[in-house]
């Protein structure tokens, strides 16, 4: 994996402040984030007006379309948008050279980097491929005075400095993971938050849609999931596990008494909901990845339809916090259904990959269960590890013959692990590890840097949370590449993502809250990957105050990092 020296990115930082002090009228110095690969400051500005005009070359007039929306509440108008051919000095030109690649040429067919010029007469933005075309109109967005986020019209002169900036990704996945399961988000706001995601060029959202608390994408064949399934009759009150007292230390079987608020709550994506913000996302260049939970995480879809359970127990769906025992059992028939359920997941997700889940399926229910054990027996599995192996080969399977990509977490190396799978590491970089050096691709999202549900500050004062302490600073040191892998190994690791679960985060403003400012520490770690001791915390902070201008005229409800 190659890494990008700190010194480039130093350098023009310095050169960019000697320039500035230099000539008076210079527009604000840019601040960017992420930080392009190279950025040069040339002398002047440009100035954007009314006669301003966009061109773009064919196949760039979506992307046009997309950056005349997203200045004209700030403006006040929009800027009109024109075939290319029409070119006028003064103009911003997007243009899309999607030749036929060269020897030579190290372009990928996923290719993402693209070139800023801006000058005198003009801002010139160019890519091989449209996802490196509206990067390039991200860093443009940001090279304006930050009142160009605003969403009511600014009377100011809109100027920005003459620059060259050449850049492109590190890593091809660049993602957050947002758990809807435990507390729904309004379609709004998932908008709103794949905005946010597209500003950081991060590129993918990880749709955690079904848990033990609740089923929230709509399918037709089975009503029941979200009949019953995205509804629970209360909620945990309080941190779970708080209420456990000496005697449930000394008698662990006896159960803590937790507290209830005795509210129904609950909610569900239709279909229409979904199409809308995958198309919503696609436009931003951000793959909708969806989660469908399996053979663990089960409880809200046995609460729904008893019989794909492991126990004869009827259950509701969970209402507090930890893992739930509630299984799915390994019949050809649940298989069956997951299968149906998958074939509506497909239909609604056009991209590659689907996650289905399998971490945290404790066995207790099929090692209890005579006649899971006897499958056990008819298929020749040893132990329900293999169990959990063959039920995610039969998965891995299905998805392979229609055309996609499984992806779970790291529990599907267990017993042997399907052979197109791709595994995301939780459980620090172990997983990975051991998945890369096996050959499979891996997404890094390690619990020990990319849990935005962990506290982010020991100091009190925060609002409650799972546990553990992830600071700004530690995340912006992440290496996503784990040590212990060798050169070639690491080129099975595609990125990383952060994770927003939900269990004590109920509302959009405490996912921001979570959220922000540490999306774009990560934003800038998956975009550089630089070698930690070439990343400046303190440059990036600086650049970071800017970027909060940003995050709060936008209303975005971060949290403000201390001086470090
Ligand atoms: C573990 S990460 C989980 C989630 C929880 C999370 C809380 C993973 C694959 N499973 O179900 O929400 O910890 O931090």
């Amino acid at each position: 994996m190659v890494k990008y020296p700190g010194h480039l990115i130093s350098l023009w930082l310095l050169s960019w402040t000697l320039l500035s002090a230099l000539s008076p009228c210079a527009a604000a110095a840019p601040n960017l984030i992420p930080a392009p690969l190279e950025m040069t400051r040339k002398s002047g500005n440009f100035r954007l007006t009314a006669d301003t005009r966009i061109y773009y070359t064919r196949g760039a007039s979506a992307i046009a379309d997309y950056l005349s929306a997203e200045l004209a509440p700030a403006l006040g108008w929009s800027l009109p948008a024109q075939a290319a051919e029409a070119w006028q000095a003064g103009g911003i030109l997007l243009e899309l050279n999607d030749e036929p690649q060269s020897a030579g040429d190290n372009r990928a067919p996923g290719d993402e980097s693209y070139l800023l010029t801006v000058d005198e007469n003009g801002v010139r933005i160019s890519a091989a491929r449209p996802a490196g075309l509206f990067y390039g109109v991200q860093s443009l967005r940001q090279l304006f005075p930050v009142e160009i986020f605003a969403k009511e019209k600014q009377e100011r002169d809109w100027t920005i400095p003459c620059v060259r900036i050449a850049d492109q990704p590190a890593f091809s996945w660049r993602g957050m993971l947002l758990d809807v399961g435990r507390h729904f988000m309004p379609v709004d706001f998932i908008k709103q938050f794949i905005d946010q995601l597209a500003l950081h060029k991060m590129n993918r959202l990880h749709w955690h849609l079904t848990d033990d608390q609740g089923w929230r994408l709509e399918i037709k064949r089975y009503p029941l999931l979200t009949g019953v399934g995205a509804w629970r009759d209360e909620t945990l009150v309080g941190h779970y596990g708080d209420s456990r007292r000496w005697w449930n230390r000394l008698f662990p079987w006896i159960e803590p008494v937790h507290q209830y608020d005795g509210q129904r709550y609950g909610g569900f994506y239709t279909r229409q909901q979904v199409r809308d913000i995958v198309d919503y996302a696609r436009t931003r260049h951000v793959m909708v990845v969806p989660e469908i939970e399996m053979p663990g995480h089960a409880q809200a879809a046995v609460a729904a339809y008893p019989e794909l359970g492991s126990s004869d127990e009827a259950v509701g769906v969970k209402r507090g916090w930890g893992v739930s025992p509630y299984i799915y059992n390994p019949e050809q028939s649940t298989i069956d259904f997951l299968k149906n359920v998958l074939t509506e997941v497909m239909e609604l997700f056009p991209d590659d990959y689907i996650h289905i889940g399998g971490d945290e399926a404790r066995k207790d229910q099929w090692i209890n269960n005579p006649r899971v054990q006897l499958l056990m027996e008819e298929r020749g599995l040893e132990n329900e590890e293999e169990m959990q192996s063959w039920f995610i080969r039969q998965i891995d399977e299905f998805l392979s013959q229609n055309g996609r990509r499984l992806i779970g977490w790291d529990e599907i190396l267990q017993g042997g692990l399907a052979r197109g799978a791709t595994v995301m590491s939780w459980r620090g970089a172990t997983g990975g590890i051991a998945a890369a050096r096996a050959g499979h691709d891996v997404v890094m999202a390690d619990n020990n840097y990319t849990y935005f549900d962990h506290y982010q500050s020991e100091s009190g004062g925060e609002p409650l949370a799972i546990g553990g302490y992830i600071p700004l600073k530690k995340v912006y040191y992440y290496d996503p590449i784990p040590g212990a892998l060798t050169e070639e190994e690491s080129s099975h690791i595609l990125g990383a993502q952060g994770q927003l679960w939900t269990e004590y985060i109920k509302t959009p403003e405490h996912v921001e809250y979570m959220a922000f400012p540490r999306v774009s520490a990560l934003a800038e770690v998956v975009w550089l990957n630089q070698e930690p001791e070439q990343r400046d915390y303190q440059a990036f902070l600086q650049r970071l105050d800017v970027h909060l201008q940003r995050l709060e005229i936008m209303n975005i409800n971060y949290r403000q990092p201390e001086e470090d």
